[in-house]
């Protein structure tokens, strides 16, 4: 899809900071996907509509957890997660947007997934880095995605978890076993 037409569409559903974010996250994924090689059109449209059911109601979150087939755990969770997914399924009944690869990052931007594609990475760092983002840390993840896209995601997943546990929250477990996936095959990496 056009980049023009796609930011069009997901105007209407954000609020003006949260598109402005979304702007942020385009800008920094191409830029990541043009370092990493990945596919950078893909990294565009993914970026555009990654937080594209944020603002749904999570009346309506649910139901789609329920009804369509998707971890049903994630409701036991915060109900940040839940935009994930319930976005990769209205993308693409709403948008038309149907590359699997794309609605996968989607899917996954918040909880991560064990085995996560570049695609994937690329999103879920780009989302943590954007410009637009000011919390402690956030410097260092800049500094490490330049150098290591693994090592940026090994860091946004940790501050993330220790974030919650400061919080007395509930970490859900896919996120656990991204970052323990990550760490386990970091001497396996090159
Ligand atoms: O939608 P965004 O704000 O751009 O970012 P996001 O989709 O990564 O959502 C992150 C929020 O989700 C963050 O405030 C932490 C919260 N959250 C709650 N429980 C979990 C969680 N994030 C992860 N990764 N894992 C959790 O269990
Ligand atoms: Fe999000
Ligand atoms: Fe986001």
């Amino acid at each position: 899809m056009e980049r023009s037409k796609a930011l069009e569409i997901v105007k209407e559903h954000l609020t003006e900071h949260r598109y402005k974010h979304t702007v942020g996250v385009m800008e920094t994924a191409i830029k990541l996907s043009d370092k990493y090689g990945g596919d950078t059109k893909k990294a565009e449209t993914a970026a555009i509509f990654h937080d594209y059911a944020k603002f749904r109601p999570k009346e309506e979150m649910i139901e789609i957890i329920k009804e369509q087939d998707m971890k049903k755990d994630l409701l036991l969770y915060n109900g940040e997660l839940w935009h994930a997914p319930a976005g990769a399924y209205l993308v693409q009944k709403e948008a038309g947007i149907n590359d699997p690869e794309i609605l996968d990052a989607i899917r996954y931007h918040t909880s991560g997934r064990k085995g996560m594609s570049l695609l994937d990475k690329i999103i879920f760092v780009a989302d943590y880095i954007e410009p637009g983002r000011h919390f402690p840390g956030v410097e260092e993840a800049r500094k490490l995605a330049e150098k290591n896209l693994d090592e940026a995601l090994i860091l946004a997943l940790k501050n993330t978890i220790v974030f919650l546990l400061k919080k007395n929250q509930a970490v859900y477990p896919d996120t656990i076993e991204t970052y323990n996936d990550l760490v386990l095959n970091k001497d396996n990496r090159t």
